[in-house]
């Protein structure tokens, strides 16, 4: 499809509106794929009636009219988002993707369990794919739940292409329902990726527009004692460092989106009243978290990472980057609910509607209060000041432009929900409520741990593993058929959701042998946790932070299984 032949302009936009009325398309990229047998446009968030195992994906530039300002974007068939994929557990898939840019492109299916040569990391898995060009992915599908994939070339993904993908178990579902809904949510710019990386090179608060004032200080002042708060002030400003620094990039340049559609678009999902439904949670996100919730009613969490566990009710959660949780609501009034995700730094929000009727909507509530970063984030909450700080850990990185922090006291902090959302009168999940509905399979202990530090220099928006960019490291060399533990410690003030390609993660939250096994995990400011890795799959995987421009400025390794 070329870009010409899409309506511009004032027709364009009428257009637009009349679809979103219609809550029917999400962008006018979502056009009818005229020749391709496969994959259908279905609405946003519509999952194919059936699984199929042989896909046609034709990345190209596309037309999108997402912000009032017509835009470009790779897409897959014309989408953004790329086409939910829905596969069978044990069917072996053919992915035949079709590069039509100027420059290479990739695909990565992300969580999913496959032989390297297939995961679609360029320079580890496969060259890449030229423009041009096509690459068959086959594999067999040994796995089932919700995943999702998105290119791991240049700033592709942050500009668009990513996609759901849904596995049918062999066995049939674990929970019955009604009705199933994919809710992707992402961020959205019209600034080009790399100049937002420019810009945070050139200051790292250039997106944050709240920092803490003289007239927070009094505030402060009265509520703690001002010798405390202005001890406090001096110690963040002796680190060069903003408290209210908590995402990188914020509602100021982005939009943030549900299943492609800006908030005004208000994506619809349809139930009877009594009908169970099931939510299938993707962030798809370059660099948001998002807090989930839908006022009036509680969500029963019964995946995460695709990966079945014993169901937690709860009033909401927190989605890092690349996790998945899927969720199962009952909705029994007629009446409708707001689907809500304010992003971490409350400075904007995605947000759908369920809903018996089309068109009706329900109230949308107040974003919560931004959160502020303490001593615990700093892993420094038992001193009192930088002075009565304790030497760092004998194996922590030292301290350098590339390293401007070492967590003293690094905490457990799995059974915290986490930076504002503590105390909020609402039951929120934590890690520690994960607990898998299946033994893990692996049941040695592990013959060595791997402890890695991340960290970063915020001002200089520079990011890493022990205090090293990727090009300046070794790959992390692993046996084949070797358990290990890795150890994160996060020396930095903001959460890293870090995700190891083609092996699971066991994370280690006190389960034992229930112990929930993810794709990526949140490691949280000032924290350390651990979790269990079986290299049972030979090849070069990629391990990263799954914000993209940490990815991108360093907080990247190659794990060589072998
Ligand atoms: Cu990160």
């Amino acid at each position: 499809m070329s870009v010409s032949s899409l309506p511009t302009g004032r027709a364009a936009i009428s257009r637009r509106r009349l679809l979103a009325g219609a809550g029917a398309l999400a962008t006018l990229a979502c056009l009818p794929p005229a020749a391709r047998a496969t994959p259908t446009c279905l609405p946003p968030g519509q999952i194919p009636p059936k699984p199929q195992d042989v896909f046609d994906l034709t990345i190209e530039r596309t037309g999108v009219h997402i912000l009032p300002q017509p835009q470009h974007a790779p897409s897959v068939n014309g989408q953004v988002p790329a086409p939910i994929l829905r596969w069978r557990e044990g069917d072996t898939v053919t992915l035949n993707v079709h590069n039509t840019l100027d420059e290479d492109t990739s695909i990565h299916w992300h969580g999913i369990r496959c032989p390297a040569d297939m995961d679609g990391v360029p320079g580890l898995s496969f060259g890449g794919i030229p423009p041009g060009q096509s690459f068959t992915y086959r594999f067999p599908v040994k796995q089932s739940g919700t995943y999702w994939y998105h290119s791991h070339s240049n700033m592709q993904e942050a500009m668009g292409l990513y996609g759901a993908i849904i596995i049918d178990p062999a066995g049939g579902e674990t929970h019955q329902y009604d009705r199933d809904y994919v809710i992707l949510l992402s961020d959205w710019s019209a600034t080009h990726p790399d100049r937002i990386v420019h810009n945070l090179k050139f200051q790292d608060d250039y997106y944050n527009f709240r920092q803490r004032t003289v007239a927070s200080f009094f505030k402060d002042a009265r509520r703690d004692g001002a010798m405390a708060v202005l001890r406090d002030r001096l110690q963040w400003a002796g680190m060069n460092m903003a408290a209210t620094d908590i995402s990188d990039v914020t509602g100021a340049t982005y939009t943030y989106l549900m299943n492609g559609q800006p908030p005004t678009a208000n994506w619809t999902g349809l139930f009877k009243p009594g009908e169970t439904v099931r939510l299938r949670f993707i962030n798809a996100s370059a660099m948001t978290f998002y807090d989930i919730r839908i006022p009036g009613l509680q969500m029963r969490v019964i995946q995460s990472d695709g990966q079945d566990v014993e169901p937690v009710t709860v009033d909401e959660f927190r989605i890092g980057v690349a996790e998945t949780y899927d969720c199962l609501v009952q909705p029994t009034a007629n009446q409708a609910y707001t689907v809500f995700a304010q992003t971490e730094d409350r400075t904007g929000y995605a947000r759908g509607t369920l809903t018996p009727h089309a068109g009706m909507t329900a109230p949308i509530p107040p974003m919560d209060p931004r959160p502020v970063r303490t001593m615990l984030d700093m892993g420094m909450a038992m001193t009192h000041g930088m002075k009565d700080m304790p030497g760092p850990a004998h194996d922590a990185p030292p301290l350098n432009v590339e390293n401007q922090n070492v967590a003293a006291m690094p905490v457990n902090r799995l059974a915290d929900p986490g930076d504002g959302l503590r105390n909020n009168g609402r039951r929120v999940l934590t890690y520690a409520d994960l607990r898998a509905t299946r033994p893990i399979a692996d049941t040695r202990s592990p013959s060595r741990a791997i402890t890695l530090h991340l960290t970063g220099n915020m001002e200089r928006y520079i990011w890493g593993f022990d205090g090293k960019k990727f090009s300046e490291a070794e790959p992390i060399p692993l046996r084949l058929g070797e358990r290990v533990r890795f150890v994160l410690i996060n020396d930095t003030m903001m959460e890293h959701p870090i995700h190891l390609h083609g092996l699971w993660s066991e994370l280690e939250n006190g389960q034992g042998l229930y112990n929930p096994v993810k794709h990526t995990i949140i490691s949280q400011p000032g924290s350390r946790l651990s979790y269990l890795v079986s290299a049972d799959t030979p090849g070069l995987w990629a391990f990263h932070c799954h914000l993209l421009y940490h990815m991108d400025l360093g907080m990247f390794r190659t794990v060589v299984v072998s």
